[in-house]
């Protein structure tokens, strides 16, 4: 018995590595390597599965792969390895009063899920980010990395307040990445995870910072070595996208073990008068035999209702053969007086 238990051990032990390892990444084209044409003018229209979540603006978002040379944005030069394979992409944003800064860039990123999420399940999001090793001089860091699941390619028709608005009405659906402070170390890949569950309509996801109605909510901080004026703009490179079941670790209780008893008394005062197995697993076969091995009784479906109609009263056999239970044999006194 007890090996069995330390064998049914390892078994769960080993069932469960194995699907935990087997979980695969739901987002196509994670880690941004899949390109339809080598982006020597980055572009994330290039990586195949991705867009920008701006409808009619597919020129926002900047992708770059080790086959174009990693093409630098804004007239410097910097080097950046990707955090996983050879490409990954950046998107921008500025920061500040929307209707009277100079600069009004709002980019997102939308993805495609290789199926859609459903209802009630756990599901687990992470990608890395990391303002580029090598910037333009002065930039502002924050923490603001959002995720907005939606069920058709493009959320948003196009780039203004309106859309803002929209963003802030679909704002309960969009899921911040926790994140304990502005992100500033330049060249070093973050990893920004949680966990959330989903509401079955998810088959997209668009990344970006979609609090920009209330700058309050977004942390910022200029980073290390900024100098001249602060560039009201953040700027980070996202790589490594993977969103994974959580599997469901409730699994059902081991079924009580049955009871039998090794006496019963079938003398009709209402009491004890039929042979009861307390914990009793449906489709259990009961067989009976006499001291002499005579099968007296037979039940492929026992339902606790043998009262030995017909037998006197003596020591019986009685063997069970239980589904998932190994068989039982024992002796059985039946007493009528
Ligand atoms: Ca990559």
């Amino acid at each position: 018995m007890k090996k069995r238990f330390i064998i049914a051990i390892i078994q769960i032990f080993l069932l469960t590595t194995v699907v935990r390892g087997q979980q695969e990444n739901l987002i196509l084209n994670g880690s941004l390597e899949d390109y339809i044409n080598c982006p020597l003018a980055p572009n994330i229209t290039e990586a195949r599965f991705w867009s920008t979540g701006l409808e009619g603006n597919d020129d926002e978002i900047e992708y770059f792969h080790a086959c174009a040379g990693y093409v630098p944005v804004f007239g410097t030069t910097w080097i950046q390895s990707a955090k996983a394979g050879e490409a990954f992409f950046g998107a921008g944003n500025s920061i500040g009063n929307f209707d009277t800064s100079a600069y009004h860039e709002r980019e997102f990123a939308t993805g495609k899920l290789k199926e859609c999420l459903k209802m009630g399940v756990r599901y687990k999001l992470s990608f890395f980010v990391n303002p580029p090793s090598n910037q333009v001089s002065a930039w502002v860091g924050y923490d603001c990395f959002e995720v907005y699941f939606h069920s058709n390619p493009y959320p948003l028709s196009s780039q203004n307040l309106g859309i803002i608005r929209r963003f802030n009405e679909v704002a309960p659906r969009v899921l911040k990445m926790p994140v304990d402070a502005p992100i500033v170390q330049r060249g070093v890949w973050r990893k920004l995870e949680l966990e959330f569950t989903a509401t079955g309509d998810e088959c997209y996801f668009t990344v970006g910072c979609f609090n920009w109605l209330r700058p309050e909510n977004i942390d910022t901080l200029v980073g290390p070595g900024a100098t001249g004026n602060v560039f009201p703009a953040v700027y980070y490179l996202y790589d490594d996208f993977v969103l994974t079941e959580i599997p469901d670790d409730t699994t059902p209780p081991p079924a009580p073990e049955p009871v039998v008893p090794n006496v019963f008394t079938p003398n009709g005062d209402g009491s004890n008068d039929f042979w009861v197995i307390k914990n009793l697993p449906p489709g259990t076969t009961l067989a009976i035999y006499n001291r002499w091995g005579q099968q007296v009784y037979f039940t492929e479906n026992y339902t606790n209702d043998w009262g030995g109609e017909g037998l006197p009263g003596g020591t019986y056999i009685a063997e069970l053969i239980f589904r998932d239970l190994p068989p039982k044999r024992q002796a059985v006194y039946l007493k009528r007086e």
